[in-house]
């Protein structure tokens, strides 16, 4: 697998444009987290972005828990990524028909194809939902039809999930057969064991965001489970996803700093530097 390849490697060689400019990213900030801006304000989410932005690679939004959103909003966080050079990853979560996750994705009160770089979705709906996403992503006008990916929600975190087994497979087929859109997964490990029907081509290297990763907990009251950077780095997270961990700590940037050292340090020993 690629994951054995540093990132300035899979940069100069990825087929994705969006996927090299997220490992150009993490090389050049020696960063590979994602800060999961969980807060309720516009004006929490600009400090948070500002704040921690020297330290994380992507910033993970869930735009619908703002009270306040608004062009402001995102006129802000483009600005800071801008300032800081982070990638915007809206949490969304498309799982719909075809037809009604265009409508979300491109349009509406939030404008998400607009301002994010990268999207995700659940495979429920089937094959459909990954081809109506990125046929409206494709059919977007420069700047932003050249940078918009996908990560397909492979397996979740919570306990008792259900993506597993075949469902992670068939995410994995997917994967496979958008490969210009599809970046890789969100998932709690990489995925080229996974037993999928499509074939992997030569090429195949597929990004793994990470997410449940927490250094100081092991999981919250709502069925939450973590791991470390250490963990989530070592079974093949390539961006590990902190949001409680690093937004809610007594000093974020001081913790910020700390997910992108340990991050960083897992990702070194894993390319064997
Ligand atoms: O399986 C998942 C997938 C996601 S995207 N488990 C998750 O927790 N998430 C998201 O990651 C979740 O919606 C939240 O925004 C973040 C985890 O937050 P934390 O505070 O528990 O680190």
């Amino acid at each position: 697998s690629k994951s054995q390849l540093t990132y300035g490697a899979r940069a100069s060689t990825h087929p994705n444009p969006l996927a090299r400019k997220l490992f150009q990213v993490a090389e050049a900030k020696k960063s590979n987290v994602t800060v999961s801006a969980d807060v309720t304000s516009t004006k929490e989410l600009l400090d948070l972005a500002d704040q921690l932005g020297p330290y994380i690679a992507v910033i993970k939004t869930h735009i619908d828990i703002l009270t306040d959103f608004g062009p402001q909003t995102i006129a802000g966080l483009q600005a800071l990524a801008q300032k800081h050079n982070f990638l915007i990853f809206e949490d969304r979560k498309f799982i719909d028909i075809g037809n009604t996750v265009q409508k979300q994705y491109h349009g509406g009160t939030l404008r998400i194809s607009e301002w994010a770089h990268i999207i995700n979705c659940s495979i429920l709906p089937g094959e459909g939902i990954v081809e109506a996403l990125a046929q409206t992503a494709q059919a977007m006008d420069f700047p932003y039809g050249a940078d918009r990916g996908l990560l397909i929600l492979a397996e979740m975190t919570s306990k008792g999930s259900l993506a597993t087994g075949p469902y992670t497979a068939a995410s994995v087929d997917y994967a496979r057969k958008y490969p210009s859109f599809v970046l890789g997964f969100v998932s709690t490990r990489s995925l080229g064991e996974v037993p999928a029907t499509v074939a992997a081509s030569a090429d195949e290297d597929f990004v793994v965001f990470t997410t449940g990763v927490n250094l100081s907990s092991t999981g919250d009251k709502l069925g939450q489970q973590y791991q470390t950077p250490q963990s989530a780095v070592g079974r093949g997270a390539d961006f590990i996803i902190a949001g409680r961990g690093i937004y809610a700590a007594p000093d974020p940037q001081e913790a910020a700093r700390q997910y992108q050292q340990q991050g960083w340090e897992a990702y070194v020993a894993r390319v064997g530097g």
